[in-house]
């Protein structure tokens, strides 16, 4: 395999493109030493096939606001792969939604599905549809205009969609009752359900959770602990909440938390009460982390900033693609900093990468870091079938114990000869390793 010619090929089919091919590359060069030592691969052309979705489906969302103006989003659903099990991947609504960052997603998806041991192949999904500032019932109509088109092309056993960004609990319901309705059918369609009508416990804080059991599983392998240790958590979103509510029962302390606007760095730690207030800040659609800084005193904003300047032992940037640059990456190493576990997906930029790598940090991609999430999807579909559900601690221990696998499969693959694990090479081949060895059993398809 040769990376830079696949590349070059890849992206005069898709100029432009940029996170699908920062993402690819990043694959392809974990990979190449294992593949171009495995022959068969190259025969089977599994790069080839690999790295092009299945199929992208995009298709026009006509909805009408509270003041009777129509409206008409893009809406999208990639199928990359679904060699070991159906579909499976969230929706982001968010304006920046385009068809270069569903496809990274989507790509990603297919390694940390496969991370997880269970049944799932790779796809992700959503809209440029803007959630902030919207009424419950706009957020419904377009929930249900966006399900009216999607429906076809979704099933148990087909493509399972869930949340991402701009996409939780509440729109998950919005979006299931329409398949409901077009389908006839209660079936586990979708995941992140409510707990009443086929949800999984834990699922709501399961990325955050998955990711702080990784970077727990990373700290022991150097003899740390979270205990003590100061924390910097990027966004304020589904996988902030639970990444912060996991390290202050594990003895750390947050101390910051984020939104597009800028951060808030707040001493006395990100607990309790205050992690509930950042819950309904989230829950009001608004783009502000500001006003937690009133709220609690000794706690500071920083405009237009971002958390990666303040000295802390711990970063997990839990927000969304390329948060973290190489500026960051360089102020997180001078302070101190000896773990960057990511809950966002590809949160840090190839540059931050190596720089963490240079200077031996303890750094996980998201892909593995924050697998949990699907992981307790997977184990919502499980359930789903059974038609049982498990309590709180059953779900906890499957996720942690997915988690502590992960952890080990990366320690597997990537383990250097001087004993520095580079958990990116060491994701990106144990979750290639299954896929290409599933889509070689089944031929060229
Ligand atoms: P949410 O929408 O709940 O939260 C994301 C938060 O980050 C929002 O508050 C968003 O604000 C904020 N944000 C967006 N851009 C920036 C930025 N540039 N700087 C700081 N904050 C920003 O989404 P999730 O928590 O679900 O997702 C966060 C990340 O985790 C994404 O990368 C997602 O793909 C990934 N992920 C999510 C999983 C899940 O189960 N939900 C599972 C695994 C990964 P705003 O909306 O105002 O832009
Ligand atoms: O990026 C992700 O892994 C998610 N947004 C969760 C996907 C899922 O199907 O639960």
């Amino acid at each position: 395999m040769n990376v830079d010619k696949i590349l070059n090929e890849l992206e005069k089919k898709h100029p432009g493109e940029v996170e699908y091919l920062q993402a690819v590359r990043e694959v392809l060069e974990s990979i190449e030493e294992v593949y171009n030592e495995n022959p068969q691969f190259n025969s089977a052309g599994i790069v080839e096939r690999i790295i092009e979705p299945d199929r992208v489906l995009t298709f026009k969302i006509p909805w009408v606001d509270d003041e009777g103006t129509v409206h008409v989003n893009l809406g999208y659903r990639v199928q990359f792969n679904n060699a070991i099990g159906p579909y499976k991947g969230g929706l982001r609504f968010h304006p920046s939604v385009n068809l270069s960052i569903l496809k990274f997603l989507g790509f990603e998806q297919i390694f940390k599905n496969s991370l997880t041991t269970l049944s799932m192949g790779g796809g992700k999904g959503g809209s440029d549809f803007n959630p902030k500032g919207k009424s419950d019932g706009e957020i419904m109509r377009f929930c249900q205009a966006f399900m009216l088109e999607l429906w076809k092309h979704i099933g148990p056993d087909t493509d399972v969609p869930a949340g991402d960004i701009g996409v939780g609990g509440r729109e998950i319901g919005y979006m299931f009752g329409m398949y409901k309705k077009l389908a006839s059918e209660h079936t586990g369609v979708l995941t992140g359900k409510g707990i009443n009508w086929g949800g999984s416990l834990i699922r709501p804080e399961a990325t955050g959770f998955g990711t702080v059991y990784f970077a727990k599983e990373m700290l022991a392998a150097k003899g740390e602990t979270f205990t003590g240790k100061l924390v910097a958590i990027s966004g304020f979103g589904n996988v902030a909440w639970g990444a912060a509510q996991k390290v202050t029962e594990l003895g750390g302390k947050v101390v910051t938390i984020s939104g597009p606007d800028g951060y808030v760095y707040d001493p006395n730690g990100i607990s309790g009460e205050k992690i509930d207030y950042m819950l309904e800040l989230r829950a009001s659609n608004e783009d502000i982390v500001k006003p937690y800084s009133f709220e609690f005193e000794g706690s500071e904003f920083h405009e237009g900033k971002r958390p990666w300047e303040v000295k802390v032992d711990i970063a997990l940037p839990c927000a969304t693609q390329n948060e973290l640059g190489a500026e960051d990456a360089e102020n997180l190493v001078k302070n101190g900093c000896i773990c960057v576990c990511e809950g966002a997906n590809m949160p840090s930029t190839p540059e931050a990468i190596e720089i963490f790598h240079k200077n031996k940090l303890l750094f996980a991609p998201g892909k593995a870091a924050n697998a949990g999430g699907v992981a307790t999807s997977g184990l919502e579909m499980t359930q789903n079938s059974m038609k049982l559900n498990w309590n709180r601690d059953e779900v906890d221990e499957k996720l942690h114990s997915i988690m502590i696998n992960i952890h080990e499969a990366c320690v597997m693959h990537g383990t250097a000869p001087d004993g520095y694990i580079d958990y990116v090479k060491g994701a990106n081949i144990a979750g290639f390793l299954k896929v290409a060895n599933a889509m070689l059993d089944m031929g060229v398809i």
